[in-house]
């Protein structure tokens, strides 16, 4: 029994890692050569980005928990108590924290895809608010949620902070606000974060700091590509490259090839010419009537919003 256990897992492990490394080879067949953002996360990764969100340049992170804890109780009277609450890809459930006495949810429902971190965090939190119901849930998403059926009639909100919705493009971000429309229903709110449009040398700073942890963030899913695929990058053969397009309103990352090389994935040879760029992420910068109008074609509409004083970054409230 332990023999064959064993094989079944290796094939589903297999057959993961072949659906890798044909969606990184479709990335670098494009004529636009990509890899998709969501490969910056493994472990290694997603404590570099802990990192990022410490550093002096970049500002995203503790300026939304500035606005967060400034106008806690302002968000509450705007969105209303006692509802569902919802957060997907609640990770470390961290910004909730500074909500969740003044929002006093009848449940709070984390949803993201790596369960035994997830299920940790929520655990820790009940803890800390043990009048609130919290019920975590390992899934994607995008998944649809099932509700327990003594929430059914309460009114949800959708809590999406961090300006996540900037790592999409706009027509990925109106699909996502579909779905949280589809989530809410039609007596519902969404709660986002949305880093907004702003001097380009202050964007250009937050994605070059000096220490040069963007530039081991990006190159780190070259190392995550390799652990997965079985593919040979060398991460120090590629440069880290950050700026802010600003006709398209969006910081782009990029890796450069340093000389002329050849990486092998799955099995498929790639020749990259030197200064060749592989695009890696977007992060989209908006205003707050231009992230309106996006939600508007999601048919979501913008209620009240909060900035900080410098006029950074948003927290923004739609109802459906
Ligand atoms: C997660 N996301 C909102 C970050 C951003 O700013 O777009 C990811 C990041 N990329 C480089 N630095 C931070």
């Amino acid at each position: 029994a332990q023999a064959s256990t064993s094989t079944l897992a290796s094939s589903a492990e297999q057959a993961s890692d072949d659906a890798i490394s044909a969606e990184i080879q479709s990335g670098l067949n494009a004529e636009a050569r990509h890899i998709n953002p969501k490969y910056f996360y493994d472990e290694y990764g997603s404590q570099l980005f802990d990192q990022i969100t410490q550093l002096d340049e970049y500002y995203p992170t503790r300026t939304e928990i500035t606005i967060l804890t400034r106008f806690a109780e302002d968000i509450a009277r705007a969105t209303g108590r006692g509802s569902v609450l919802l957060e997907p890809g609640a990770g470390s459930c961290a910004k909730v924290r500074l909500l969740l006495e003044a929002l006093a949810p009848a449940c709070y429902i984390p949803i993201d895809i790596s369960r035994e971190f997830l299920f940790a965090a929520a655990q820790q939190l009940q803890s800390e608010f043990p009048h609130i119901p919290i019920r975590p849930v390992a899934a994607d998403m995008q998944a649809d949620i099932q509700l327990p059926d003594n929430l059914d009639g309460i009114p949800r909100m959708v809590f999406y902070p961090g300006s996540t919705i900037g790592n999409y493009t706009p027509a990925e971000a109106v699909e996502f606000l579909r779905h949280v429309r589809r989530t809410i229903g039609d007596n519902g709110g969404l709660l986002i974060g949305v880093d907004l449009q702003k001097d380009p040398a202050i964007l250009n700073l937050a994605y070059n700091d000096a220490a040069g942890v963007t530039a081991a963030f990006n190159r780190n899913c070259l190392s995550n590509i390799n652990t997965l695929t079985g593919a040979n990058f060398d991460p120090e053969r590629f440069r880290h490259i950050a700026f802010y397009n600003e006709s398209e309103h969006r910081i782009e990352m990029h890796l450069e090839s340093d000389s002329r090389q050849s990486v092998v994935i799955g099995g498929q040879s790639f020749d990259f010419k030197k200064n060749e760029r592989i695009l890696t992420e977007y992060s989209y910068k908006y205003t707050v009537e231009s992230f309106a109008q996006l939600a508007a074609e999601a048919g979501l509409h913008a209620r009240e919003h909060w900035v900080d004083e410098d006029q950074l970054f948003s927290l923004q409230y739609f109802t459906a």
